[in-house]
């Protein structure tokens, strides 16, 4: 199979006979074999009887529809669990994003040996203040931090190569970084290609405000996982043993000096030293602990399954 069109969504009902039929004409008109995954995630309208009604007319479509709301990493994480095509692209519900563009990633994965190619909504249709904006700051900082040259690293249309989506681990929120997470991954060859944008057709907005929130402490896990994530003492021990010291020697001036020196005829716990010696050791001591830890939850397997399925289509 050629390619694997993953659509994760979110009561998105009056746009997918549309966007299914204008995937159909691309995929038709240029001969590939595919398969449509649409991952209904806990929708309340009717996303997931469109989906079956579609389904019936059209043998390449799957579906999953979740048991509740888990979020677009986990709708990601299942579509990306199921995919059998050579080139995986995944792309919003909400016909913003424009299947015609999916030859072309199609050959930057095949032809020019991409990895993963991310789509650039240069020309953006949305509001300046709440979302350009916002979106080129936390673009910036994510360059900052990962070192990747993309300028749009959340566009929902992106390609991959099968062996990118079947390595990486997507959670959380993690959906919006995934070229880092391949690039963490050790998948280097990552592009980028200018894509068309629409504006919003049907239906409402599904992110509010607090995604730049969520966004930036997303950022700074990311930032920490790509450079402790593999031995978190490195940094927890280091800092610990620092406090410590600090602690220790503050301590130990003090217990000379009553000792020996008797330069000053105050209780050690009347002098403010003492409690800066105390509380740096006790900070010391918890950041060793943390990255003692830390380093047990790495070593003990833990269970990727973060979505539950209510029902499946064509699939096993
Ligand atoms: N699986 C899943 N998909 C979601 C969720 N929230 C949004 N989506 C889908 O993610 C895509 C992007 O969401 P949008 O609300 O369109 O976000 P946006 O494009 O940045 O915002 P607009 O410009 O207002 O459309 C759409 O296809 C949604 O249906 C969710 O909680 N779970
Ligand atoms: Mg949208």
């Amino acid at each position: 199979m050629n390619i694997s069109i993953v659509i994760p969504l979110l009561n998105e009902a009056e746009s997918l006979t549309e966007l299914h039929d204008w995937i159909v004409s691309v995929m038709q008109s240029n001969s590939f074999s595919y398969e449509i995954i649409f991952i209904d995630d806990g929708s309340t309208d009717d996303s997931w009887q469109t989906i079956l009604s579609l389904s019936k007319k059209d043998s390449n479509i799957k579906g999953i529809r979740f048991l509740k709301n888990f979020g677009k990493s986990q709708a990601l994480h299942a579509g990306f669990d199921k995919a059998e095509g050579d080139v995986v692209i995944t792309m919003d519900a909400d016909l913003q994003d424009n299947p015609e563009e999916i030859p072309e990633l199609y050959n930057m994965i095949t032809e020019e040996n991409f990895d993963l190619v991310s789509g650039w909504k240069k020309k953006r249709y949305d509001s300046v203040i709440a979302k350009n904006l916002p979106s080129k700051l936390f673009n910036w900082a994510a360059r900052r931090t990962s070192g990747l040259k993309l300028h749009d690293i959340n566009c929902g249309l992106k390609a991959y190569k099968k062996v990118v989506i079947k390595t990486i681990d997507v959670n959380g929120e993690m959906h919006r970084y995934i070229p880092v997470l391949a690039k963490n991954a050790g998948f280097t060859s990552i592009g980028e290609k200018v894509v068309k944008h629409q504006a919003r057709k049907y239906g409402t907005t599904k992110f509010g405000m607090n995604r730049f929130v969520n966004g930036f402490l997303d950022l700074i896990t990311i930032w920490f996982i790509s450079k402790f994530g593999k031995r978190p003492m490195h940094l927890f021990g280091a800092l610990g043993v620092i406090m410590f010291l600090i602690g220790f020697t503050f301590a130990f001036y003090m217990g000379v000096d009553k000792l020996f020196l008797h330069r000053s005829g105050r209780l050690i716990t009347e002098r403010p030293t003492f409690y800066i010696a105390l509380a740096t050791m006790i900070i010391g001591t918890q950041f060793f602990i943390a990255g003692f830890l830390g380093e047990l939850i790495l070593g003990s397997k833990r269970d990727n399954k973060r979505y539950l399925v209510k029902e499946h289509l064509n699939l096993d």
